[in-house]
């Protein structure tokens, strides 16, 4: 039997409204220029809680041609990088003051629990402009030692406009990841945000403005990914596109910017990471953060540890607990007290996990527990736990994004890298053993942008996450998310007194 959050009947209600609902271009809120609004949705329910501005290409051309004055006539790229890094801090505050409706109203517009957005999101996003504020006045380029009689240097300047489409897993904290570096860096930015979760971004961007930011700096247009994102992907006036999401739909922003003027790109896009267990390891551990490297969020991460690997010795041990944690997984109304999986974001993403469920029953994994959906409203699915799962089953290929552990067996660290890194992914794994030597070897040769040993879903604002191969191209977070907001100017000028 499943725990429900019936169990925890204390309901948390902070105070939130919906209060933005418009784009919000050069400072203004403003309807969509054809008129057309879209339905926001409570995943709890189905029920819509707000129509929405819906953005195509006009609103686009609005919001980058607004992006584009606040670049070229500033002030915001000619202000001091101090004036910047106070009111990214200014903002901030702002936010910590907020925290409690935007939590709510991330909740009521993406499911996930109240006390997973107040608690760890929001404090993780106010860290993450407060990192970025301490980057600002501290960019800067080299002197050069070039042959011959000159002096070189090179300056690190803004690339310009920045185009960041946001997924609807992590609406604000990706916001954070995107919005930060790039306004450390003194670009303008125009956000896409995610169709199923407009709302967090629109109240974000408010309070920047209410903490001073010059108008058409941070552009926020909501909208449908075909119209208004590629339109934005496409633009010939943005000098610089991120992206989060599908690697499917990575492919065709890329080819988009390719097309249209070769901005830059950077993409985070989709994983199946594996989470190994060896023997030695410390198993009670192991099996709790296996359960949430898979299971947070609704095991709607990109990084997801979502091949767990266990050594032969253990795995029985090993699945018996996993089984139990599993079966004791707190699923309910979000906004309730000790809830710890709210309903996944819409019917689509639903019908997807539970298509994947059959498909792993169809193939002969064994299913321990869950595989069905809780009740007949909203999107929840049960904790759901498969054992005997091989290497060619699409559940152990495949992007499942939900709540569905695959737990495989092997036999030696060898054969484990090389059966890690079959996949078409290579955002993260995750590592347990207490030799080092193990972790050594399993560190290295694994092919992910972050290996996690001993520890999952650590996200601290100065350590870098991006993928190697389909799972994306470059890196956000820490030093290198700056690197995708710079040019690099070099300056060469003669040295008329050589001995010198
Ligand atoms: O993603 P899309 P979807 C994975 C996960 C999920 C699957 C599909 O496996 O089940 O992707 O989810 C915008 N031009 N991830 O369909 O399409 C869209 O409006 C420009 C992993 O929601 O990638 C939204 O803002 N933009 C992931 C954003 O892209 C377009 C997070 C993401 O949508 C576009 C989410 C287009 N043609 C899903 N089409 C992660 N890496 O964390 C869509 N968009």
């Amino acid at each position: 039997r499943f725990s429900t959050a019936a169990e925890t009947d204390e309901l948390i209600t902070p105070p939130f409204q919906i209060r933005c609902t418009q784009h919000l271009i050069n400072g203004q809120f403003v309807d969509a220029a054809s008129g057309k609004t879209f339905p926001a949705y409570d995943p709890r329910t189905g029920d819509v809680i707000a129509r929405v501005a819906e953005g195509d290409h006009e609103d686009i051309d609005r919001a980058v041609s607004a992006a584009r004055k606040a670049f070229d006539e500033g002030p915001w790229p000619k202000m001091t990088p101090y004036e910047r890094s106070r009111m990214m801090l200014r903002f901030a505050d702002l936010v910590e003051k907020h925290s409690d409706e935007l939590a709510a109203l991330e909740t009521w517009n993406s499911g996930k629990p109240y006390e997973q957005a107040a608690n760890v999101e929001l404090p993780m996003f106010v860290r993450l402009f407060h990192y970025y504020a301490g980057w600002a006045d501290k960019i800067h380029g080299l002197t050069v030692q070039a042959d011959g009689n000159y002096h070189a240097q090179t300056l690190h300047e803004p690339i310009g406009v920045a185009g960041q489409i946001i997924p609807w897993n992590f609406p604000l904290f990706l916001f954070a990841w995107k919005v930060g570096p790039a306004l450390a860096c003194g670009n303008t930015v125009v956000v896409k945000s995610a169709e199923q979760t407009p709302l967090t971004a629109l109240l974000a961007a408010e309070l920047f403005h209410e903490a001073g930011l010059p108008p058409g700096v941070l552009n926020v247009v909501s909208g449908y990914g075909p119209s208004a994102g590629s339109a934005l992907a496409s633009h010939l006036d943005v000098d610089k596109i991120a992206f989060t999401g599908s690697t499917g739909t990575g492919k065709i922003i890329y080819e988009l910017a390719a097309k249209s003027n070769l901005k830059p790109v950077t993409l985070e896009l989709g994983g199946k990471s594996p989470f190994i267990v060896c023997e030695d390891a410390d198993v009670d551990k192991a099996v709790e953060l296996a359960h949430s490297a898979l299971f947070f969020n609704q095991g709607q991460c990109c990084c997801a540890g979502s091949r767990t690997y266990v050594q032969e010795r253990v795995y029985d041990e090993f699945l018996e607990k996993a089984k139990a944690i599993a079966l004791k997984r707190v699923v309910g109304d979000p906004f309730k007290k000790g809830v710890e999986q709210g309903p996944q974001i819409d019917s689509e993403q639903f019908e997807k996990i539970l298509k994947y469920i059959k498909s792993g029953i169809e193939s002969n994994a064994t299913l321990e527990c869950g595989g069905e959906r809780i009740g007949s409203r909203g999107f929840f699915v049960q904790p759901t736990v498969f054992s005997n799962v091989e290497d060619n089953m699409l559940i152990a290929k495949d992007e499942i994004f939900g709540p569905v552990q695959t737990i495989l067996k092997f036999k030696n660290t060898n054969e484990v890298i090389k059966r890690a890194n079959t996949t078409r992914y290579g955002l993260a794994a995750g590592v347990f053993t207490n030799e080092l030597d193990t972790a050594n070897t399993l560190m290295r040769g694994l092919r992910a942008g972050t290996v996690w040993i001993n520890c999952f879903n650590v996200f601290d604002a100065a350590i870098p996450f991006g993928g190697y191969k389909m799972s994306g191209v470059g890196r956000e977070k820490g030093i290198y998310g700056l690197q995708n907001y710079l040019q690099v100017k070099a300056v060469v000028t003669p040295l008329n007194n050589p001995a010198w």
